[in-house]
């Protein structure tokens, strides 16, 4: 089986359509020489449009398109005839996508619900026809106005998976099987590191009205800050979550411990954003059915605890201690009820934004 390629980033123009013009034609009747003015306008151009939609996961759909146009307003005729205005484009992206002004840098549009839809290019006014024009002074006008051109404009789409807990941890402590296990998500597992190449999310159902987003994302390790191995660009998935649960386990590699482990996520974490280094966090150690886990659990937990951290423990195996993680989640997003804003850019006021609603016709 080929993987889904994960796209999380594309730049890429959006073209509106241009208005078309408006007609300077005159009325032309047998008996009647000068019939005066009967041009019609120029239709309005097409828009831009983005769309959020639920069942798109990545954009890869966009990846190779370099320009995305709304058709351009017909020009206005004679006989009164008005112009057909230009169909839009309504281009659909995942939830989470944000797109910025790629020469600004500017957030120019953040899609996180579903349906949710803007206005990215707007379709040029068609211009008015000479029918506009007469006036009793002039009876038979011969100007009639152009269309305007429609908007234009480089933008830069960013997807950022929207959940509210991040799991953060090295490869192959068992973040996928954690996911599996909690939810319907069915990540790829195996015994090497980076099986994960790309973010999986799965919906974690308490009871009936109780849920909650969990992302599973590629392994954190030493000097992911400087590229090693995926680097630290998948963190920007778990930016806007909640609640962090960090993972750690014995490894095989004797370099290797949690609370080290720890330590070494904490401050990958922190040279990716201080703010999600800061975010609420439950602290578990993962394969408690391995003898040599379970041996150095009370040891960990006490260390950890002269740190001020409570470490918990579970199975994905087995599901020993799985629903008292889960508890913990739940409790933090409690009390975290408010999803943290984006940190490069605030949101755009209705007034910053350059493009407002598509004009009625
Ligand atoms: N015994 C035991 N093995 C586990 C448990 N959870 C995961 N494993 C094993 O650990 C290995 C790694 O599991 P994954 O879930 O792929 O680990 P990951 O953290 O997602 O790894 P990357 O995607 O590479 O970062 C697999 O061989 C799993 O079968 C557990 O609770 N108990
Ligand atoms: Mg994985």
């Amino acid at each position: 089986m080929t993987a889904m390629r994960f796209v999380d980033e594309v730049t890429l123009e959006v073209v509106a359509g241009d208005g078309g013009d408006g007609s300077a034609a005159m009325r032309r009747e047998k008996y009647r020489p000068l019939g005066g003015p009967a041009g019609g306008d120029g239709g309005r151009g097409g828009s831009v449009f983005f769309e959020a939609d639920e069942r798109l996961t990545t954009l890869m759909d966009l990846e190779y398109r370099r320009v995305i146009r709304a058709e351009s307003g017909e020009h206005g005729r004679g006989r009164d005839q008005y112009g057909k205005g230009g169909d839009d484009q309504v281009v659909r992206v995942p939830i989470g996508t944000q797109i910025y002004d790629a020469a600004s840098g500017e957030l120019v549009a953040d899609l996180e619900r579903p349906g949710q839809r803007e206005c990215l290019a707007k379709g040029g006014r068609g211009g008015r026809g000479n029918i506009h024009f007469a006036t009793p002074q002039e009876r038979a006008p011969s100007r009639a106005e152009s269309g305007r051109p429609g908007g234009r404009r480089m933008l830069r789409l960013e997807l950022k998976l929207l959940a509210d807990v991040g799991i953060v941890g090295f490869p192959n402590v068992g973040k996928s099987t954690f996911i599996t296990a909690v939810s319907k998500a069915r990540p790829k597992v195996a015994d090497y590191p980076f099986t994960t190449l790309r973010p999986n999310l799965g919906v974690v159902s308490r009871g009936e009205f109780r849920s909650f987003v969990l992302a599973d994302i590629p392994g954190i390790i030493e000097g992911a800050a400087d590229g090693a191995g995926l680097g630290h660009r998948f963190l920007k998935h778990i930016e806007r979550t909640r609640v962090l649960l960090f993972l750690v386990s014995m490894d095989p590699d004797p370099e290797r411990e949690p609370l080290g482990d720890l330590l070494t996520l904490e401050r990958e974490l922190e040279r990716f954003d201080q703010a999600l280094a800061a975010r609420p966090r439950v602290v578990a150690l993962s394969k408690l059915d391995l003898p040599e886990v379970r041996e150095a659990l009370p040891g960990l937990r006490d260390e950890l605890a002269s740190r001020g951290i409570e470490l918990r423990a579970c199975s994905a195996a087995t599901t020993e201690g799985i629903a008292e993680v889960l508890d913990a989640l739940e409790a933090e997003l409690a009390k975290h009820p408010l999803a943290p804003t984006p940190r490069r850019v605030p949101l755009p006021t209705a007034a910053d934004r350059p493009h407002g609603p598509p004009e009625a016709d």
